[in-house]
């Protein structure tokens, strides 16, 4: 028969199991600012309202880079999802179709570094347009090029590609960008609710324990 330190252990382990795999999710929606975002081969500059606008200053393609808390360990965001949402703003068609094209994510980290395109061919998404559109893939490592486990263990740069044409100046938003922890099963939601369920038996088991009157 098991004792009640290692059933109280056990309950314990099943809600912290829970607090672990609901790991908040990250995201930058620009409310106020460019949030620490960074743009290479693009001037970026922030649009009230909420967004991230990048002009292409043709130099090399242009790209964005997420600031400091989308790095470290991000180990829990495997099997998430990364999304954002873009728009071209001055009618500029997308022509590219070798990498790194538009909607290209790249993460590095000490353990190794993943890509893979939200857009284009093969994804049902196309490429930005004249309305706001919403790309997102899985972080699941079976669909990146890399080691994604690696790269999310230790993460120490996350860009994403927002050239589009490589002749013409183009000018891009970018907004609501997010990396979407795992949603825990209901089987273990229940686990989790049996654990705190055994947690208030013993609780309320001690504290009726204290209230009875000892025998003289
Ligand atoms: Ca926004
Ligand atoms: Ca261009």
């Amino acid at each position: 028969m098991r004792s009640i330190p290692s059933i109280r252990a056990a309950a314990l382990l099943s809600t912290v199991a829970v607090c672990v795999s609901a790991h908040a999710d990250i995201s930058s929606s620009f409310a106020a600012g460019l949030e620490g975002w960074t743009g290479q081969g693009g001037t970026v500059t922030h649009i009230a309202g909420g967004y991230l606008r990048q002009q292409d200053t043709q130099a090399t393609w242009m790209s964005v880079t997420a600031p400091a808390g989308y790095l470290g360990d991000l180990s829990a965001y495997l099997g998430g999802t990364v999304s954002f949402d873009a728009i071209n703003l001055n009618g500029v068609a997308a022509d590219l179709i070798s990498g790194p094209v538009f909607g290209t994510v790249t993460i590095s980290g000490a353990g190794g570094s993943a890509s893979r395109v939200l857009t284009g061919a093969g994804t049902g998404q196309p490429a930005p347009g004249a309305g706001w559109t919403h790309f997102e893939a899985p972080l699941d490592a079976a669909d990146w090029n890399g080691n994604l486990a690696g790269a999310l263990a230790g993460v120490t740069s996350l860009t994403v590609t927002l050239e589009s044409n490589n002749d013409i100046v183009e000018i891009n938003g970018f907004d609501n960008f997010s990396l979407i922890a795992v949603v825990p099963e209901p089987s273990t939601w229940a686990l989790s609710g049996a654990g705190l369920a055994l947690l208030g038996a013993l609780a309320r088991r001690r504290a009726s324990r204290a209230s009875t009157p000892a025998i003289q």
